[in-house]
């Protein structure tokens, strides 16, 4: 068996990973990840109980039960590079024996399910609306750096959007994954379905002009406007293409769910953020309790 080296696979003195300073028995098999450290304990307020609260950095953990389920709420910080250090880090945490430094023979799935805020591309996605990608298109580059590949109708969209919108040449190579199909079902009625594109930044990359010029000033309107078959881009942001890439390849569940706070469109901002994200968050775990 591969030992995995200690400059490869840091633990602490706690026994807990490098990152998320979690230790294996604090984490659930169903993990919530947030972008904003302010909302996890936004998140589990709403549970029966908590069993563990961890802090370093921007990675705060809270560990506990929602009726009988137990659940991890974790904070990724902003971006598809914190989101490879959560989802390996989460990983490595249920399918990588600590003590051995050793991949365990039976590895374990676990179900990891985005709640955060997006802005929206369609002008019927309204401010307050909620999202769940079918889709993660990203933009940022991270699934490059691994191995990976796609089926049929991902390699299409892929080229389509690659035609459509020109970025591969100028940026980076688009990648694409897919939500979970066995987690998406839950998350039907109240929600908007579409393609989530992950970009690597909230401005330039999001065609917002403060007070730079952008070499690709069309992108938001070439967005809104792409379309293959069914599908159509709804919304972006700044993780979901990567958590649903790693967690494809690492064999876990995903979904991102993401409440719409400003339309590109319609050139709206929501009038209370905080209530937003209060509302899907209530929204989801009335769903994820029973999953
Ligand atoms: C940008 O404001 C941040 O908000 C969105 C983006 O993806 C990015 O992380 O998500 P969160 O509200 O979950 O952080
Ligand atoms: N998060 C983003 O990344 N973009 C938005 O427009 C809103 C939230």
């Amino acid at each position: 068996m591969h030992k995995i080296e200690s400059s490869e696979l840091i633990i602490n003195n706690r026994g807990a990973i490098y990152h998320l300073d979690v230790r294996p028995e604090e984490l659930a098999e169903t993990v919530i990840t947030v972008g904003d450290p302010g909302r996890v304990e936004q998140v589990s307020k709403h549970f029966d109980k908590v069993e563990h609260r961890l802090q370093h950095r921007e990675f705060i953990t809270h560990t506990g039960y929602l009726g009988r389920k137990r659940i991890s709420v974790v904070s990724t910080g902003i971006g598809p590079d914190n989101i490879d250090i959560v989802m390996n880090e989460l990983d490595a945490l249920v399918n990588i024996d600590f003590d051995e430094r050793t991949v365990k023979r039976e590895l374990s799935t676990l179900t990891v399910i985005r709640l955060g805020t997006s802005g929206a591309l369609q002008a019927d996605i309204p401010v307050d609306s909620y999202v769940a990608g079918t889709h993660g298109l990203g933009i940022d580059n991270l699934l490059n750096y691994y191995k990976h590949s796609n089926n049929e109708e991902e390699k299409i969209l892929l080229q389509q959007f690659a035609a459509h919108t020109q970025l591969d040449n100028n940026f980076s190579h688009p990648y694409i994954a897919t939500a979970s199909a066995a987690v998406i079902k839950h998350f039907v009625e109240g929600f908007h379905h579409g393609i989530t594109v992950t970009c690597p930044g909230f401005y330039g990359p999001q065609g917002r002009v403060l007070r730079l010029g952008l070499t690709n000033p069309q992108l938001v309107d070439r967005l809104t406007q792409f379309y293959y078959g069914n599908h159509r881009i709804t919304n972006f942001e700044m993780e979901t293409s990567a958590i649903y890439g790693l967690g494809k390849l690492l064999g876990h569940h995903c979904l991102s769910a993401n409440v719409i706070v400003a339309n590109r469109v319609s050139k709206t901002f929501t009038k209370d953020g905080a209530a937003a994200v209060e509302g899907l968050i209530t929204k989801a775990l009335g769903i994820i309790e029973h999953i």
